[in-house]
Order: C-alpha cells, then structure tokens, then sequence
C-alpha cells in the first residue's frame, strides 16, 4: 500500500470521550470512527486489523472441524418465542418492526437461529457431530456503552454451536473448541489466560473463559501461585479452613450505633476489625428469600449461593420482604429472630463473639455466636476469593489476583435450547433424542482492542506482527531525493515479493511526521530510507517494540526485516 493513495485520518489530540487507552489510540491512529454512541465505523486501518484476527479464527476453526456459515443479522420475532428468551431480555435486545408490523429482533446472538437451521436438516445420529460457526456484526443494546470497540452496542462476534448426540459426545466438541480457543489467542500473539467459569446453568453444565492479562481489564482472574489453577472470581473456589479461636463465649449486648451505616462505619465505631462483624443481606432465589451472613472483610458471592441453592434467579430481596422476615429496616439485617433459612459462609463457623444487625434502626448486637444465639441451617463458600486463599487444586499455592479482558467465552449448553425448540435426531434404535449443544464466542473487535490494552506506550500502538495492520512501513525520509524514493521503492517492492505485508509512506510530510504517525499507528518494524546512511549504502530498520535501530546494506533490509518479524511472532 503506498500511503499517500491510502486513507489513514489520524488525530493529534487525543479525543475527551474516551476512557480507555485502547479507544484514544484507535481514534487517534485513525482505525476506527463514532457513528453513535457505542456504534463505530471502521476505517481502512482498523478494517485490515479485524480482517488479521477474523482470519485466525477461521484458520483455528475450520482446523478443528468447525464449518462457516452465516446467518441473518435480522431475526424473526417467532424464533425468539420459542426459546422464551423474548420474554426474559428487556430493552438490551433491539426489537424491531417492517413494513407488516411483524416483530424482529436484531441478533445479538444465534442459539434460536441455528436451532431452527439443524432441526430442519438434520434428522439421523449419523449426521452428527455437526458444529457450525460465523462470523458476524451483533448489537446488545447497553444501557452504558462504553470503551470504543471493548464494549459497543453493535460488535463483530464469532459465535459456534455445536450439536452432539450426547454429553460424552457433546465433551469432546466442547475440548475441541477449548484447543481451538488456545491456539486462536497464541496466534494472535497475546497473553491470556484460560480461566473456570461460572456456566450459569445447573447440572453437567461447565464453561470457560479466555482473559487476556492487561491492567485495564474489569474482570478479575484469580491464579495459583503454585500450580496452573484459574479462575475467574464468580467461580474460584475458596477452601474451607478451620481457624483456631480460643476466645471465651462473651454475652450478647445491644449496641446503638446512630448513622453508622457500612461495615467500615460500625467497625470504626465500636473500634473492632471488620472481620468481627457479619453481614446478613436477604436474598430472594427463585420465589424463596433466604439470608446469607459473610464476614465483613469479605464480599458476597451470588452465583455461588445461587448454584448452592440450585436456582435459577437471584436478587437482592427488596425493602417489604426485608421488613416481612425480620420485622425491622433494610440495612439493619441479623441472624436473631430472622423469619427464613440462614446461610453462612464458612469463614464464620470459626468466628466467636461477633457484631451483626439489631434488625432495628440505628442497632447492632455484639458478641453474637452461631448455635448458642441462633441457627445456621447450612455453611457454604459464598464468598469471592481474595489474594492469599489457599490453592483448590495444589492445596499449597495462594491465589493471586490479576485484571483480564474476557475474549473469548465457550459453555457446554446442554439441552437447553434442543428441548425448547424441540431440535431432535434419531438415534440407532429410531428413538427421538434431544441433540446436546454448545456454543462458543469470540469478541474480534474486543480481541483487536485487548491486544492495545496490553501492548502499547506513550507514543502509541505497539501491535504483534500477527495483528498489525502492516507488517512494515517503509519510510523515505528525504522525498527529493531520486536515490533515496528509488531505494525505498525497491524495498517496498521486495518486501511485497517476498509476501511481507508492507506498506511504504510516500507521503510528501516531514520525517518527523512520518515517524511520529508510525509510532503511533504502531508497524512492529519501520525501514528508514535517508540520504544520510544511503551515502555509506545502508538503511535503517527500527524495532518499535524494544526501540532498537539497526544499520543493514539496503540490498540486504528486506531479508533481514523478515527474519525479525519472524523472531518477534515468536517472542
Ligand atoms: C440477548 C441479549 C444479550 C445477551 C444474550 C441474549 C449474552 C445472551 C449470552 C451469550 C452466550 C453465547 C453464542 C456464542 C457464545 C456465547 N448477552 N448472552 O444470550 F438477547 Cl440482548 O451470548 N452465545
């Protein structure tokens, strides 16, 4: 690509509505554009930087017997019906009409859509296993859209079903897609990790997530110090461990505590550590409202109480069942005289002496013990992990806890959607069977804008020679000079021959311009042509990940760039 034909609009200033460094340099490289809010463009740059993972993907896939398709971004109302997942999204699935007033939807996801396509056509356990894949734009209406391609409101996703006629089957699809997944994000050249996941869903159910490590993240993945756990934070396993405590039994006391409303407020007021008190917060699963006490020190974890419970909803209970079980206000919740069963996490079986609400304004008790003061009908982990808890798996490491942008996302789904949409095959003795399915996603804007996350500097973009837009700029930095455009020519050329994605920045701009632009937009490699070194018959090749600046014979620049790049794919 010669640059000055080509359309790169980068920006000197870095744009105010942008939060994230991945979205200021996307702007400002000129990749992508606002249309709306959540809603991008993407320009010629970011385009080829989609393309390069999109392509990936589809290698990875097709490789592990995945097929593509592609499937409407319009959705039938009907479909959506079936499932009963019309009636349980709200706004976030943009509902639409045409011209008849028949309702659709616009896909922000293709369960239902491909559901239909195998009921139809597959009928026999003989054309099974079948996992099918595309490659699409999206949109999930967000209430806050956020951080340019990391969370918009219209994504391209790759989104695969698989279809088994068991769970064994169904296991080995969803390990197929797992390989797949790993291999798709070394490609891509970037730090991940592959962490548990909640799956949401009961029963043999199980899910994965693909996190790549950056300080930006918002999830949170723990890992073992010691072994290869991880997880994410919904889902690591704290383990119970006993706790000495020698403390005598005190007597319980009313405390009035005025205006002390958080945990830290009460700890400070009575001049006791936060792990001496307890909280007791009323939850409602499914139709029951139980209580869930956890050590103020700690954080409630609710797909942890959900999955003990077997629900299939939980919720904060709202203020008239708070006041109906404890016949006092919300915010002042405890164990004593509490109208509903009482969970409590583990940590508090090994407490003694311990503050919790009055259930009653402006009152706290203290010295509170379980079995003397009050019944917990079953203790349980319901809570996050912190740094330091004791490995699940090596029993030895601590967990540590680092940030994560989640990439990728694959769940054995079950028959979920098989039994809803009635999606059955045949088996060999001619019965009908539910087909088990799985479904696995991969955010490809959102992969392009982690690899920014982790991979750049003050200057700009630092992308992986796998991602990049071109692999190389060639750069003549005296343009009047005839010798120093031919060289720079030359090499370009070369380069093109040798199938190096190059592209050289004839553009009549200041070196300092070029340079600058390059950083920015981020080439692993830069080849400086200029009347300088070209006098002593040699040119430059800058490495923008480390900044080395190495002096190679013109003749011999294109060779020696590609040796680098296949070092820094390596790297
Ligand atoms: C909706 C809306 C938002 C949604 C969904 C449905 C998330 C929804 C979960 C998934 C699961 C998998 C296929 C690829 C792998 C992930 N947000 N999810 O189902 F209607 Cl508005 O999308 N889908």
């Amino acid at each position: 690509m010669r640059l000055s034909q080509y359309y790169i609009p980068t920006l000197r200033e870095t744009p105010s509505d942008a939060e994230v460094i991945s979205h200021k340099l996307m702007l400002r490289a000129g990749m992508i554009k606002k249309a709306a809010a959540g809603i991008y463009s993407y320009l010629p740059l970011g385009l080829r930087v989609i393309k390069k993972v999109e392509n990936i993907v589809r290698k990875y896939m097709n490789e592990a017997g995945a097929i593509e398709t592609l499937m409407p971004a319009v959705v039938p109302a009907e479909l959506w019906k079936e499932s009963g997942r019309w009636f349980v999204y709200g706004k976030e699935l943009l509902r639409i009409k045409d011209r008849h007033d028949r309702e659709f939807c616009f896909g922000p996801t293709h369960e239902e859509v491909i559901t239909d396509i195998v009921r139809n056509d597959i009928k026999s356990y003989k054309q099974l296993p079948i996992n099918l894949y595309q490659i699409q734009t999206k949109f999930r209406d967000e209430i806050r859209p956020r951080f340019g391609l990391m969370r918009g409101r219209e994504f391209i996703m790759k989104d695969a079903y698989s279809f088994d006629v068991d769970n064994d089957g169904a296991e080995i699809s969803y390990n197929k897609m797992k390989e797949a997944y790993c291999k798709i994000f070394e490609a891509c050249g970037l730090e991940y990790r592959m962490v548990d996941a909640d799956s949401g869903a009961i029963g043999g159910s199980f899910s994965h997530e693909f996190m790549v490590l950056a300080d930006t993240g918002e999830d949170f993945v723990i890992s073992c110090d010691n072994c290869s756990y991880s997880a994410n934070i919904e889902k690591a396993v704290v383990v119970d461990i006993p706790i000495e405590n020698n403390e005598q039994f005190a007597e319980i006391e009313k405390k009035y505590t005025p205006k002390q409303k958080t945990v830290e407020d009460v700890a400070n007021f009575l001049n006791l550590p936060s792990s001496k008190i307890v909280k007791t917060m009323i939850l409602k699963v499914d139709e029951e409202i139980v209580a869930v006490m956890v050590r103020g020190d700690h954080e409630l974890n609710l797909p942890k109480v959900k999955n003990f419970l077997s629900g299939s909803t939980i919720e904060f209970a709202g203020k008239d069942d708070i006041e109906h079980v404890s016949n006092g206000p919300i915010g002042y919740s405890g164990p004593i005289g509490l109208k509903c069963k009482i969970y409590a996490d583990n940590a508090i079986k090994y407490l003694k002496n311990y503050v919790v609400g009055g259930n009653e304004k402006d009152l706290h008790l203290l010295n509170v013990n379980h079995d003397r003061d009050f019944k917990v009908d079953e203790f349980g982990d319901f809570r996050n992990a912190t740094p330091g808890d004791i490995c699940p798996e090596c029993h030895k490491g601590k967990f540590q806890i680092t940030k994560g942008i989640e990439v990728g996302h694959i769940f054995k789904l079950g028959t979920k959607y098989s039994d809803s949409m009635n999606c059955v095959f045949l088996d060999k003795d001619g019965k009908p069977k539910p087909m088990v399915m799985g479904c696995y996603g991969i955010g490809i804007g959102r992969t392009a804008a982690a690899s920014i996350e982790q991979n750049h500097d003050e200057k700009g973009i630092i992308w992986p020679v796998q991602l990049a837009p071109f692999e190389i700029v060639v750069v003549p930095v005296n343009t009047n000079d005839d010798e120093v455009i031919k060289t720079a020519d030359n090499i370009y050329s070369s380069l093109l021959n040798k199938g190096v994605d190059a592209c050289i920045d004839d553009r009549n701009e200041r070196a300092g311009v070029k340079f600058n632009d390059a950083d920015l937009i981020g080439y692993p490699l830069r080849i400086n042509v200029g009347k300088k070194t070209l006098a002593e018959g040699c040119v430059e090749i800058y490495i923008r990940k480390t900044g080395e600046l190495i002096k190679v014979k013109a003749e011999e620049a294109c060779d020696k760039a590609s040796e680098i790049l296949e070092e820094l794919k390596i790297k």
